[in-house]
């Protein structure tokens, strides 16, 4: 979790996206082991949008997500353990090891929930918000969403049933540009930004550099203050871009739905290098706390994966446990 002291905030942010991109890094490279046997989807490239946005929420504000979670919830204060073992499909892990990568929970760090269907966490995300508005609590919700989940019908009764209210929520939208391998020129009409969709529904909406975390903070900290004093959502379009495949641990790019030059455009684009290189030109990076940073960082995903590997499987007789089932 992002410490609110705005002297501290660069290097919190960089220290946030780090986190996120080295737990993503060793996830890649343990993955080929094939211990981990659910699907998993990197946001490896993307850090700044979760670092930026986490940073500006209250730890009481709440949090939910879709299949490319790990960084929200990682963002949003949740145990690294419990979800690493989560992914190993372990009984330790968040979910009891029933879940896997896309449902990864930790209510006592807000992050209440990634469900992998597109657009599924938006109405419940905009139900928490209700709720915080008929029960008179200042908390603030945000629902993380690709820009392929504004294709979803549901999104679209939730920002507008959000508009009406006046609800504590902001929207988060990470734009990829890409729904799996289709480029938004063959979902969309041309010209349409991603923000006006959400404008339509009368909600303050905004688009912005999802790969500068500074940008994405001073949003994100403008857009909650606003959801949190009653003035209505925000929605935030925040473009950035996915190195790794759609889904798995490998590269796709060889299938040929994107050009090498505009993947390589984007590694050039690196919202953790160029922040660094940005810290450093401030003056304001501190090569020592960030050697310390990386030393604890490294032991502490080192232990989760050994934790994570050696921890027992669900007993087999606990297979209908945490399961809503009609009687
Ligand atoms: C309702 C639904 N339709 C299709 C899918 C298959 N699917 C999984 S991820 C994905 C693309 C999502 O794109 P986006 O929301 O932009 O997020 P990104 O993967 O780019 O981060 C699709 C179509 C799904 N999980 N749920």
């Amino acid at each position: 979790m992002i410490p609110h002291a705005p002297a501290d905030l660069g290097a919190a942010l960089l220290e946030s996206m780090v986190r996120i991109r080295k737990v993503e890094e060793a996830i890649a490279a343990h993955y080929p082991e094939q211990k981990m046997r659910c699907p998993v989807h990197l946001s490896i490239g993307q850090e700044a949008a979760s670092a930026g946005v986490c940073a500006a929420l209250r730890p009481d504000d709440l949090a939910m997500s879709g299949h490319r979670s790990h960084a929200h919830y990682l963002g949003k204060g949740g145990n690294l353990n419990a979800m690493i073992a989560e992914i190993y499909g372990k009984e330790t892990g968040c979910c009891h090891g029933r879940g896997g990568s896309m449902h990864l929970v930790d209510l006592a760090a807000g992050f209440v929930g990634a469900v992998p269907i597109v657009g599924s966490t938006i109405p419940i995300a905009t139900g928490l918000a209700f709720a915080d508005r008929q029960l008179k609590r200042d908390r603030v919700t945000v629902a993380f969403l690709g820009e392929a989940a504004t294709e979803e019908g549901v999104f679209h009764e939730s920002v507008n049933f959000a508009s009406l209210h006046k609800l504590p929520i902001v929207f988060v939208c990470e734009n990829n540009l890409y729904s799996v391998y289709s480029p938004m020129s063959v979902r969309q009409p041309a010209h349409r930004e991603v923000w006006q969709l959400a404008a339509g529904h009368g909600v303050t909406a905004h688009q912005g550099d999802g790969n500068d975390p500074l940008a994405v903070y001073e949003l994100a900290r403008a857009s909650v203050a606003q959801a949190r004093s009653g003035q209505g959502p925000v929605f935030l379009e925040l473009k950035t871009y996915r190195w790794r495949e759609h889904c798995g641990a490998g590269f796709d790019n060889h299938i040929g739905y994107r050009t090498e030059a505009e993947y390589q455009s984007w590694r050039e684009r690196d919202p953790i290098a160029t922040f660094e290189r940005r810290l450093q030109a401030a003056g304001t990076f501190d090569a020592a706390r960030f050697a310390q940073f990386n030393a604890r960082l490294d032991a502490e995903i080192a232990q989760a994966f050994a934790e994570a590997d050696h921890a027992p499987f669900p007993a087999a007789t606990t297979l209908m446990n945490h399961v809503y089932a009609a009687s």
